[in-house]
């Protein structure tokens, strides 16, 4: 092994909706990532790395050709630059399960538009132009693309465009635009990408942050469950959480016929799953959160 050991380059956004989602994840990792604006290069001793902040649209290109090795960037921007395609040096290493969005056409909410074949022979604006050309030649409209960088909700308002093809995700910036969604054209999430042709050293060096980035995301709807409930009434959990065919139990000290059982549920149905295991009488019923779910 070489004594001064490779540093891992990990391109990540500056600052806009990826960012904090990033650094937040990062830092669950134990990175431990103070970014100020002016900070373009940030160092951390874990893994022996390097960020480089940068705009989102340069990171494929800085990974393509090897400036970095890894970076994130949302699923909307690998589809839009067709970053699958054999003349790129790039591959998907991982879903990461943030910045969640969706690009959608929507129109104005009186434009008497309401299906996709009513598109034809309007005009539509967005930044996502071979995405939208992509979309609508599969769904045979002829409709006329104009390409906007910014602010593309306003279009439909101001006569620029008949219908947007924009990112949503609360759906809020539609609204307040008069806008409607149409159609979905693209569901899209954070991705961790990469250079596919890195040597083994550095592949492994993913790899171990990879397995970082999985325990965290493993436990972010996931809740321990611990409580006291009758022996005879255990195998009746796995009615009540699917997947906990053989859950961890310790018998209560001084009271054989009770026992603590310790269990995990997604966050999501922790009300609900509360709720059917009082009727099956567990009581001392403890929740806590999970940092990591290791593999
Ligand atoms: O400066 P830089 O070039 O780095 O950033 P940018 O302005 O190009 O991108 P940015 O920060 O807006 O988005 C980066 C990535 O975050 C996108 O490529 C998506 O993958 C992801 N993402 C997730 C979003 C959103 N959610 C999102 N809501 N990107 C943009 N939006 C915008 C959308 O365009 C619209 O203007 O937010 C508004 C809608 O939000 P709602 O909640 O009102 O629907
Ligand atoms: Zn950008």
């Amino acid at each position: 092994m070489n004594c001064k050991e490779a540093r891992l380059r990990i391109a990540l956004q500056k600052s806009g909706k990826l960012s904090e989602g990033s650094i937040s994840l990062l830092n669950k990792c134990n990175f431990n990532l103070r970014v100020a604006k002016n900070h373009l290069l940030v160092q951390s001793k874990e893994l022996n790395t390097d960020f480089l902040m940068v705009r989102d649209d340069d990171i494929p290109g800085f990974i393509n050709s090897e400036v970095c090795d890894i970076g994130i960037v949302g699923e909307n921007l690998f589809v839009e630059y067709d970053l699958t395609n054999k003349k790129h040096n790039l591959e998907i290493v991982a879903r990461l399960k943030f910045a969640y969005c969706r690009l959608s056409v929507a129109v104005k909410s009186d434009s008497g538009i309401k299906s996709l074949k009513a598109l034809n022979g309007k005009k539509i604006a967005t930044s996502y132009p071979a995405t939208l050309e992509r979309f609508l030649k599969k769904e045979k409209i002829k409709a006329e693309v104009i390409v906007m960088h910014g602010s593309v909700e306003l279009a439909a308002r101001i006569g620029v465009a008949d219908a947007v093809c924009d990112l949503v995700s609360s759906g809020t910036t539609l609204k307040e635009n008069g806008l409607v969604e149409l159609h979905t054209v693209l569901e899209s999430e954070a991705l961790l990408i990469g250079n596919k042709n890195l040597d083994k050293n550095v592949k492994n060096k993913i790899a171990d942050l990879n397995f970082r980035f999985q325990s965290v995301i493993r436990a972010i709807d996931s809740k321990y469950i611990m409580l006291h409930i009758d022996k005879k009434n255990v195998s009746k959990l796995k009615n009540i959480l699917p997947g906990c065919e053989s859950p961890t139990t310790l018998e209560l000290h001084e009271n054989p016929d009770k026992v603590a059982v310790h269990v995990v549920s997604k966050e999501s149905l922790l009300w609900d799953i509360i709720a059917q295991l009082k009727k099956i009488g567990a009581t001392s019923i403890l929740v806590v959160s999970i940092d990591k779910i290791m593999d």
